[in-house]
């Protein structure tokens, strides 16, 4: 009589005793929200026209649990907009982060329930990438890290998608990891979140034949988060400033695939914090994509069923105007462009001290079309490099216009890099 009240009493201390938080999340304690405010105002201060660039920011900001309602609604609508009128148009990855954004939490006006329709296009268009894989030795049409984002949406979603297929896809081998023989940490970290949401729904799924293929989805998870901390610098990052958010969400999700000792999040996250401090998030995308993880959250956690958290009372989100750096300094610096296919094309050129790379082309492209011509598309991360001389970037190809400065690669791209006097500056058409 005496035992039997007593057991339920030990299993309950016994919960509260073990930790049931065994992978280790070390977000920024309340007391310095406040090192996270350039990451808020470059997100709230931008105007959007990109429905995929809303998208990541609404998505970030939802998970976060830092919106105001206002600021949700609006982004909702460019969301929305895009969606409404250019779906067809969208790659496969830009829905992707639509669906995850429209679909993190529950808005309280019906009006912006999101449609699952939009969940059937996303599996066409995860479908179309793999038939252009078979069509084209290997190259999808855009790349892994939309097709991570692809499977990652269809799988919190419950779209429809094939294991066996996906099993084949994402071993860790496959070349669509790697640009220029480098692991790309972001598209594995992307994919180890996928592929971990996959795990947990095969664990917790009906389909028997399905779990066949859990040791080799737990194979590749395993593999890649070798891959990832092998990426590890040492001051923490993981890759560049602008995976280490995503490596880090990749690394919460999956604590049982590696030694503890293998990673300290403190470090990570102190040099994460200090670059934010030196104004590194300055593109509303790559903001959107590190605030995550700095709050200890992660893409797992979106959830269509649980109601939007708006202004949490830590966060003061004020729209003020756009902080505009004096760059209108009188002096001006000379540079050396060259454009590579084979010879290279050379020139100097003046431009104002603060400029980007961008204005040194548009320089360049003044003084001589011929050589120095070239287009850009609009993207989440700011103008992109498509063609020049007429020649332009293509997937099927996996060619592209590389940025580099003294002959090293640029970890920025041509609408924000800083140019400095003297600096030897190129474009060359590569392979990735
Ligand atoms: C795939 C990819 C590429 C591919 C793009 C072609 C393809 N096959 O899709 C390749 C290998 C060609 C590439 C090139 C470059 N990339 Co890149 N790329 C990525 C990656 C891994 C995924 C992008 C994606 O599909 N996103 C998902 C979709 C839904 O979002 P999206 O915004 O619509 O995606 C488009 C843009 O991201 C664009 N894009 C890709 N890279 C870059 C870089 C810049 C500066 C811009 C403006 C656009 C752009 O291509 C996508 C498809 O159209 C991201 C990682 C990340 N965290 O985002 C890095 C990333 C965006 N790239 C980066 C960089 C630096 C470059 C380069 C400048 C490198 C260089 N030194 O040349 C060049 C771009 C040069 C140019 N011509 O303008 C950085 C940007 C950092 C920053 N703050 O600006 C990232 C974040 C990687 C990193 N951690 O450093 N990239
Ligand atoms: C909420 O965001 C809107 C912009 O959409 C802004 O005008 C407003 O001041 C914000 N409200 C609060 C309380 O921060
Ligand atoms: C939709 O596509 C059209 C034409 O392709 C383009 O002009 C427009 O800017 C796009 N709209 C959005 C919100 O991206
Ligand atoms: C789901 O996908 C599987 C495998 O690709 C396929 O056999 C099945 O018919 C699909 N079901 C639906 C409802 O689309
Ligand atoms: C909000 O911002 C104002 C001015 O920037 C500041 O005085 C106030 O303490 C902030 N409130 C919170 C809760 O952070
Ligand atoms: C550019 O200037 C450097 C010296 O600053 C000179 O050596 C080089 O020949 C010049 N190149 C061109 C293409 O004018
Ligand atoms: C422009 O560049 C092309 C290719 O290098 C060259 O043949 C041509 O002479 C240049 N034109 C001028 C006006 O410098």
């Amino acid at each position: 009589m005496r035992q039997s009240h007593q057991l339920p009493l030990v299993g309950l201390l016994m919960f509260f005793l073990i930790p049931s938080q065994l992978c280790e999340i070390c977000e920024v304690s309340k007391e310095n929200y406040f090192r996270l405010k350039p990451l808020i105002s470059t997100m709230v201060n931008s105007k959007y026209t990109r429905g995929v660039q809303a998208a990541y920011v609404l998505l970030s900001l939802r998970l976060a649990g830092i919106q105001n309602q206002s600021l949700d609604q609006e982004l909702i609508q460019q969301v929305k907009d895009n969606v409404d009128r250019n779906i067809s148009t969208l790659a496969s990855g830009e829905l992707a982060v639509m669906i995850l954004a429209w679909g993190a939490c529950r808005n309280p006006n019906d009006a912006y329930r999101y449609d699952p329709q939009l969940v059937e296009q996303l599996e066409k268009k995860f479908q179309a990438e793999i038939e252009n894989m078979e069509a084209h030795d290997g190259n999808p049409l855009t790349s892994y890290y939309q097709l991570s984002l692809d499977l990652l949406t269809l799988c919190l979603f419950h779209g429809n998608y094939s294991i066996t297929k996906v099993s084949q896809l994402f071993a860790p081998d496959n070349k669509n990891y790697y640009f220029g023989g480098q692991f790309s940490v972001d598209t594995g970290a992307v994919a180890v979140l996928a592929l971990t949401c996959v795990k947990r729904s095969v664990m917790n799924g009906q389909r028997e034949t399905d779990k066949e293929y859990l040791d080799s989805i737990s194979n590749h998870i395993k593999s890649l988060v070798e891959k990832i901390l092998s990426e590890k610098k040492e001051n923490g990052l993981i890759g560049n400033i602008f995976s280490t958010g995503e490596a880090m969400q990749a690394l919460f999700v999956s604590s049982n695939s590696y030694k503890k000792s293998k990673w300290k999040c403190q470090p990570t996250r102190n040099t994460v914090l200090k670059e934010i401090d030196q104004g590194a998030f300055s593109i509303p995308t790559a903001a959107a994509q590190v605030l995550p993880a700095l709050v200890g959250k992660t893409y797992l956690e979106v959830n269509e069923d649980s109601p939007c958290v708006y202004g949490s009372g830590n966060f003061n989100i004020t729209q003020g105007p756009k902080s505009v750096t004096p760059t209108n300094s009188p002096s001006s610096i000379l540079v050396h462009y060259c454009v590579r296919i084979n010879k290279p094309y050379s020139i100097n050129v003046t431009v104002p001290d603060g400029s980007v790379f961008l204005d040194v082309m548009e320089a360049a492209q003044k003084i001589n079309k011929t050589a120095f011509r070239f287009t850009t598309v609009e993207t989440s991360y700011g103008p992109y490099i498509n063609s020049v001389q007429g020649i332009s970037a293509n997937t099927n190809d996996r060619t592209y216009w590389k940025l580099l400065s003294d002959n090293k690669p640029l970890a920025q791209g041509a609408g924000s890099y800083v140019v400095h006097d003297g600096e030897n500056l190129e474009v060359r058409w590569s392979i990735y």
